[in-house]
């Protein structure tokens, strides 16, 4: 592989943030359950959600904790979600309001705090970005219109936080038969961020999944990994069972089982983007903060260098 990817092929270990407006739910909506998906998988109106995200207030988000627990744990970059399928902007986003300082009158910019976090703790940091925005009504009125925004967006991204790695998403028809998102539109992103930032890592969901798009396959909560050689390969896993926080969900798997699933990834060529979903207010739960202690103790004792 190539000296622009050397530092993702070499990293094999990375931590996964799914931290949106959608943890304020805390996985529950009435009777239904979900979490970062909540808004559609429980018919919430907007109105609702709206209100919801304008009461979002992640004032015990830790940074530098959250860095010091990744690196602990073995962990070589971070990946947190800038924008999720709902659309809301972690960062304080030009391009609309619907974002964590505009909308919720949260001052402090998390993004801002993670990446000189993880700059001084030599962690590398990169960027979750969905392509499908259900909020922008662009997205199905007027693509064109809406992938200006989404380049736009990008832009901002690569500006203020130099990003090691971009992580696109929703680019799928499986949940989203209507998805306009083609190959052209992904060689079109692809080449558009290789212009605003040439070091910039991409994974295969910028396009069409396929062997050309991207840098490298994200095999989704699979421990096969790939054929050795025929591309770079990351597998993200959950240590409990959902992505966005969700306070019932308390089946976390034991150090010893994701130890082995990182063994059994890295032998077969994937790295391993290992989920934390923080709680509303930006901590992070025991469950899974202990989880990725116990991974570091394990290395620790029994890890090579
Ligand atoms: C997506 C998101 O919808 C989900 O909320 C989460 O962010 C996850 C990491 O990514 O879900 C997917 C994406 C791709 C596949 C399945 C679920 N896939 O390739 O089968």
């Amino acid at each position: 592989t190539g000296s622009r990817t050397r530092w993702f092929d070499e990293a094999r270990f990375g931590m996964f943030i799914h931290f949106g407006p959608y943890a304020v739910y805390q996985g529950q909506y009435g009777s239904c359950r979900d979490a970062e998906w909540i808004k559609r998988q429980c018919n919430i109106s907007w109105s609702d959600y709206e209100a919801k995200a304008a009461s979002f207030n992640p004032a015990s988000f830790d940074a530098n904790a959250i860095v010091q627990l990744a690196k602990q744990a073995g962990q070589k970059y971070i990946v947190i979600t800038s924008k999720h399928h709902d659309g809301f902007a972690m960062w304080p986003t030009r391009v609309n309001r619907w974002n964590l300082r505009d909308h919720a009158g949260f001052s402090r910019d998390l993004l801002r705090e993670l990446k000189d976090a993880a700059t001084a703790n030599g962690i590398k940091l990169g960027f979750y970005y969905s392509i499908w925005d259900w909020h922008d009504p662009d997205f199905v009125g007027n693509f064109p219109a809406y992938v200006t925004k989404m380049k736009a967006q990008l832009q901002e991204l690569v500006t203020n936080y130099d990003p090691a790695l971009l992580w696109f998403d929703g680019e799928w028809t499986e949940t989203n038969p209507t998805n306009p998102w083609s190959e052209q539109n992904g060689e079109d992103l692809e080449r558009f961020v290789r212009t605003i930032s040439p070091q910039v890592i991409t994974n295969n969901r910028i396009g069409k999944r396929r062997l050309v798009d991207g840098d490298y396959g994200t095999p989704e909560q699979s421990l096969a990994g790939s054929p050795p050689s025929a591309q770079l390969q990351e597998t993200c896993l959950t240590i409990n069972n959902t992505w966005g926080y969700a306070a019932w969900d308390a089946s976390f798997k034991s150090p010893t089982q994701l130890v082995r699933d990182l063994a059994t990834l890295t032998s077969n060529g994937a790295n391993l983007l290992l989920n934390i979903g923080p709680t509303p207010t930006g901590t992070v739960s025991a469950g899974q903060s202990g989880a990725l202690t116990g991974m570091g103790t394990w290395m620790a004792v029994n890890g090579a260098a």
